[in-house]
């Protein structure tokens, strides 16, 4: 048995190296220069000139958890498959009008794709649930939402007041109850050279691009989506409320299906105007169905606007001029209600409807639309030329990436975009 003496005999050095080994840490701890923080992300410091950054699925998913990062500035730097985030393992990034995504999400031009999620939140369901800030440069691929809530729409439930610029939705499947579309359930922001194909449905107010558009701009935009719903049903949108809507330069080839209020490209103008657009999709209803609208109420107005009678299946509509395919696909049909053919719209006239200028794919040189095999013998036919510069609009757009030859790096280019922008 050890005595106390013996102890502290034993102790007593240990105790003093201890104490001289915790002040040299806290020392060096203190000496050292400070280490950053684990970077948030894959970098960035959330601001308009360094954002964060995102590149894989955890990352993106982990935004929807950080509620003080809504106000910031997002980036992807990389295509995102959000596959592991099924049902409602994927956290919403913006939740409520008091909690919205009130910053910058860029794109930059990647893809999120398999965004599938089931909800049963009462509003506000999507990628972005509630959005106020700004959205740009992003396709989504192939997402899915079941939701029974209102509000729904596969890139944002509800924009309030922000702004969607150069985004899409391809393949879509979204299902709700109220204010349902293929990218934004309801809009009051603006909407800019968006469009969406797939499908969509719901009950009421159910477009292929925007459920319901109240005080809202959308414009150079189109939907390929079908939509099936019960009252004020359109191929681009369910109805327009508010003066100050307005679908401008828009279109919708998508089949309508519904009850009241079923037209081609909106469901009902009940405020606002639809302004230079066209439908051309088969449409079907109960009750105030028409080609390109269902109904208009006195403070709602469709100018300039047309629908394909023969396609639609509709010989009339409460807005729009009825128009024969072959009329449908001649340029002067539309340069004689004054839409723009320079900066806007262009045709292969014969084969193709209207349609935006910025969808023309970089190697989609010759009609009719679309990346096809009569592209390739164009291209074929400039292989191996040189001295391809702005005079001779590089190569009749055949040098591509304008690097002053037709070559292998062009064809990579093509083979890319191979049967992109095809009806
Ligand atoms: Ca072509
Ligand atoms: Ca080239």
């Amino acid at each position: 048995m050890r005595s106390p003496d013996t102890a502290i005999g034993l102790w007593g050095p240990h105790r003093r190296i201890c104490k001289l080994a915790v002040s040299l840490f806290v020392l060096i701890a203190l000496c050292l220069p400070a280490r950053p923080a684990k970077a948030k992300y894959d970098g960035g410091a959330g601001t308009e000139s360094s954002p964060y950054l995102i590149r894989n699925p955890e990352q993106l998913n982990s935004i929807g958890a950080a509620r003080s990062d809504w106000n910031r500035h997002f980036k992807l730097v990389a295509d995102i498959d959000l596959s592991a985030y099924p049902g409602t393992a994927y956290n919403m990034i913006g939740t409520e009008m008091l909690e919205s995504f009130s910053g910058v999400f860029d794109g930059n031009d990647h893809t999120i794709s398999n965004l599938n999620m089931t909800s049963t939140r009462e509003r506000y369901i999507g990628l972005f649930g509630y959005v106020s800030g700004q959205i740009k440069d992003l396709e989504l691929v192939n997402p899915r939402i079941f939701a029974q809530g209102i509000n729904v729409g596969a890139l944002a439930g509800f924009l309030d007041s922000g702004t969607i610029t150069r985004c899409c939705a391809k393949g879509v499947d979204v299902t709700g109850d109220d204010n349902i579309g293929g990218l934004v359930g309801h809009s009051t922001g603006r909407i800019f050279d968006c469009y969406s194909t797939g499908k969509v449905s719901g009950d009421w107010y159910i477009g292929g691009l925007i459920g319901l558009v109240t005080d809202s701009t959308v414009n150079a935009s189109f939907s390929k989506a079908h939509v099936s719903g019960n009252g004020n049903v359109g191929g681009l949108a369910g109805k327009t409320g508010d003066e100050t809507s307005v679908l401008s330069d828009c279109y919708a080839t998508g089949n309508v299906n519904g009850g009241t209020y079923v037209g081609g490209l909106v469901g009902q103008v009940e405020r606002g105007r639809a302004y230079k657009c066209y439908s051309v999709g088969r449409v079907s209803g109960n009750q105030n169905v028409g080609g390109f609208t269902g109904f208009i109420r006195v403070l709602g107005d469709a100018v300039y606007c047309f629908w394909d009678m023969q396609t639609s299946g509709q010989s009339t509509s409460a807005g729009g001029t009825g128009k024969t395919t072959a009329e449908m696909q001649t340029i002067s049909t539309f340069t004689d209600a004054a839409w723009d053919f320079w900066n806007t719209w262009t045709m292969c006239e014969g084969t193709n409807y209207p349609v935006l200028l910025w969808q023309i794919p970089p190697a989609d040189f010759q009609c009719p639309d679309g990346v096809d095999i009569i592209d390739f013998s164009f291209f074929a036919a400039h292989w191996h030329m040189r001295g391809c510069s702005a005079a001779n609009s590089y190569c009749e757009g055949t040098d591509i990436n304008h690097s002053s030859m037709v070559d292998l790096l062009d064809l990579e280019i093509f083979a890319d975009r191979w049967l992109e922008g095809t009806p």
